[in-house]
């Protein structure tokens, strides 16, 4: 079932006044550990917080010495949020350019934070570097392209070799519209995606031995993703008919606010349900929440946001098979979500845990009340 826009405000108003109980309750229960760090409260349960971190010289980068304080004292684990991309590190067919991400390895080297690599492939015809649109594969197109996908997860892994504790290998290659499987022009010239994915896996493994290999995407549990989850779930099966090594699902998590119904949670459960049942492991590799349908009064938008998180996180904190949950930047106005579908208003999203004054938000102390609610991993 699909609400309409008009029907989720109603449903808004309708809950506006539960929320402050809720909140209540929220900040009750998290009083005690909110001195903790977000990763301290992991940890207790066998688990890791982290976050995404940019390169550059914005305010969600690493050079911030504020937002790095930030990292350094809630994180375990950090991702770079666009550096190890190809766009960003293959100036050409036959270079590579590690300088931009580089800075943000260091950074996590010092700070002694785990590093997750995303990602070896966006396998989606714009994310692809400028240069693949005209790139001449020459008389034996499978053979060429067989070896630019090698050469790439060879190089990154073998450069950040013991460094890494996890890789988004593939990312985002069902298309949500219809479930299939987007072409590129290296899948073309490959001779089809199941052949370049299974390829860019195999290597990997190879390369990077004992590091956790995840096919990660942005399917969710709001109405209108059916096509996508079940496009999932089928690679998902694939993988496993051809003996594919991946580990795990990544669970991108940019939600939406308010919670879905019940019946939308119900179909959310199998879902993951499935997905475990095929023995993978579970990531939540991008966590926000988008407040673009809730109204302006800020601090109902972040009640209706930490709520969200919090009914999220429960379900997905339930499940032992995850144990890496990571933001896709924590402070509000460097969160991607600012220059991405901007509220209708035009005021800032406020999706992320920790405000513009780098205060925590009732996100952040949903999400501590998560972990503190956790079972505790073996
Ligand atoms: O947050 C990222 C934004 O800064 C980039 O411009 C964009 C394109 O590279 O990618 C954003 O991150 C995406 C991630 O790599 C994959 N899942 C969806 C994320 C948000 O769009």
């Amino acid at each position: 079932m699909t609400m309409t826009r008009r029907e989720s405000l109603t449903l808004m108003g309708g809950a506006a006044a539960t929320l402050a109980i809720g909140a209540e309750q929220v900040q009750a229960k998290t009083r005690a550990p909110a001195a903790q760090s977000l990763n301290a409260l992991a940890q207790a349960k066998g688990m890791r917080f982290g976050s995404s971190v940019a390169g550059g010289t914005g305010g969600g980068t690493w050079r911030n010495p504020r937002n790095a304080a930030l990292v350094a004292a809630q994180c375990g684990v950090i991702v770079p949020e666009n550096e190890l991309k190809w766009q960003a590190i293959r100036p050409s067919a036959t270079s590579f350019d590690f300088s931009a991400f580089d800075g943000t390895a260091d950074f996590a080297r010092r700070h002694g934070l785990a590093l997750r690599g995303h990602t070896l492939l966006w396998h989606r015809p714009k994310w692809m570097p400028g240069w693949m649109e005209t790139h001449d594969f020459g008389a034996r197109p499978a053979t060429a392209a067989a070896a630019m996908m090698t050469a790439h997860v060879k190089t990154v892994c073998a450069r950040y070799n013991g460094r890494m504790s996890s890789y988004d290998v593939v990312n985002e290659t069902v298309l949500p519209e219809g479930g299939q499987l987007a072409q590129t022009r290296l899948s073309q010239a490959m001779g089809g995606t199941e052949a370049l994915v299974d390829l860019a896996f195999h290597t990997a493994r190879r390369a990077a031995p004992g590091v956790q290999l995840v096919y990660n995407d942005y399917m969710s549990w709001e109405p209108g993703n059916e096509l996508h989850r079940k496009g999932v779930l089928a690679l998902l099966e694939g993988f496993r008919k051809r003996g594919t090594p991946v580990d795990a699902l990544g669970v991108q998590s940019h939600l939406i606010a308010p919670v879905p119904g019940a019946s939308q949670q119900r179909e959310w459960r199998q879902f993951i349900d499935e997905v475990v049942a095929m023995g993978y492991g579970l990531v939540i590799t991008e966590f926000d929440v988008r407040d673009r349908e809730l109204p302006a009064d800020m601090a109902l938008r972040d009640r209706v946001v930490a709520e969200t998180a919090k009914a999220y996180c429960d379900m997905m904190f339930s499940y032992r098979q995850l144990r890496d949950v990571l933001a896709w930047g924590l402070v509000d106005p460097f969160s991607w979500l600012q220059g991405f579908e901007p509220r209708s208003d035009g005021l800032a999203a406020r999706g992320c845990p920790y405000d513009s004054n780098f205060r925590a938000k009732p996100m952040r102390e949903a999400i501590a009340a998560a972990f503190a609610a956790a079972p505790v991993r073996g």
